[in-house]
């Protein structure tokens, strides 16, 4: 005879079995530092719609813009510790904690943002992905950060002369303060936020970035001469905690990879559009945009830069030398 009593217990237990299955929604937060409408911003809350798509909800990814969760290098020690998961971030204030990633902030080592994007898909790219990995940051997918040029409010830069005595602001490593030392400058490691202040009050004389930073921060209304220098390319990670991510299951790790490269296709696109459109935006503002002629003495000014990071990593001299064979 079924009883009441052993009704129940079998709806329990099937209850129960259910439950195993049915995993509890994991909440994530996402850092980026970019507006409203910036390519990347669009291309991450892609990438949050994508990861809650492909994980059938099981992940709950909330963006948050604009800087709001703070600095980037901040943002990095978050996600490197926990208390972010996810972070879009530029390779260039990662170099500090990963020598290997370092590299791709070496002045002028790429050609050109296809050169950079072949080295990423290649051997460079999976040491780059290893070395960060384990100090906590994941790379789930790179994103186009174009290449970085010089501005300021004072006059067009042509030559390394030009830049003696400028102070110049740079994102936080030694890399590029050594960058703008060598040139004559004076540099001065700022967060990204401060930047337009510093501009308008003097406390710098010029900085340097993108095209679609250039415009969509407003420096370009105070520091009308943009010369270019393309002395950066930097790649930019759609970054995930790294033990977050080595605790999902094989299928969620691979929903979560597919959703970053999906984004990274739709930021690529994104990107080489925003950049011809800021352009022409701060050329209509009146910004006085120059060519270098002769980018070599610029180049050349760089030996130091290079032989101090052999100097300090001299087992990462064959990763440069691969770049630089690569075509
Ligand atoms: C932009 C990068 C952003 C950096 C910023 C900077 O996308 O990640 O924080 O430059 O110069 O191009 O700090």
């Amino acid at each position: 005879m079924i009883t009441n009593f052993t009704k129940s217990v079998a709806g329990a237990a099937i209850a129960l079995a259910f439950a195993g299955q049915v995993a509890v929604a994991e909440d994530w937060r996402g850092w980026n530092i970019h507006v409203e409408e910036y390519p990347n911003t669009i291309a991450m809350d892609a990438f949050a719609e994508l990861v809650s798509e492909k994980t059938n909800g099981e992940i709950n990814l909330q963006m948050f813009h604009g800087g709001t969760l703070g600095s980037q290098p901040d943002a990095i020690e978050q996600v490197r510790l926990g208390g972010l998961q996810i972070g879009n971030f530029n390779l260039g204030p990662i170099g500090p904690i990963v020598p290997a990633a370092n590299v791709v902030s070496l002045p002028f080592i790429f050609k050109d943002v296809a050169h950079m994007f072949r080295v990423l898909d290649g051997e460079g790219g999976a040491a780059i992905a290893a070395g960060m990995a384990e100090q906590g940051l994941t790379p789930l997918a790179w994103y186009d950060a174009g290449a970085r040029s010089f501005y300021n409010g004072d006059r067009p830069i042509n030559t390394p002369a030009d830049v003696v005595g400028m102070k110049v602001r740079v994102m936080n490593n030694d890399l590029f303060t050594g960058m703008i030392a060598e040139l004559g400058g004076n540099p001065s490691p700022m967060a990204f936020a401060e930047v337009y202040q510093a501009l308008s009050t003097g406390v710098v004389d010029g900085a340097e970035n993108n095209w679609p930073s250039y415009e969509s921060t407003g420096h370009f209304e105070v520091a009308g001469f943009y010369s270019l220098s393309q002395h950066l390319i930097i790649p930019e990670c759609v970054c995930i905690n790294t033990d977050t991510f080595n605790a999902l299951s094989a299928d969620m790790q691979a929903a979560v990879r597919e959703a970053a490269q999906e984004s990274a296709l739709m930021q690529r696109e994104l990107w080489t559009k925003r950049e011809e459109a800021s352009r022409k935006a701060v050329e209509a503002a009146g910004v006085v945009v120059n060519a270098v002629a002769d980018k070599a003495p610029f180049q050349e000014a760089m030996a130091p830069v290079y032989e101090g990071y052999f100097a300090t990593n001299p087992d990462l001299r064959p990763l440069v030398e691969l770049i630089q064979a690569t075509d």
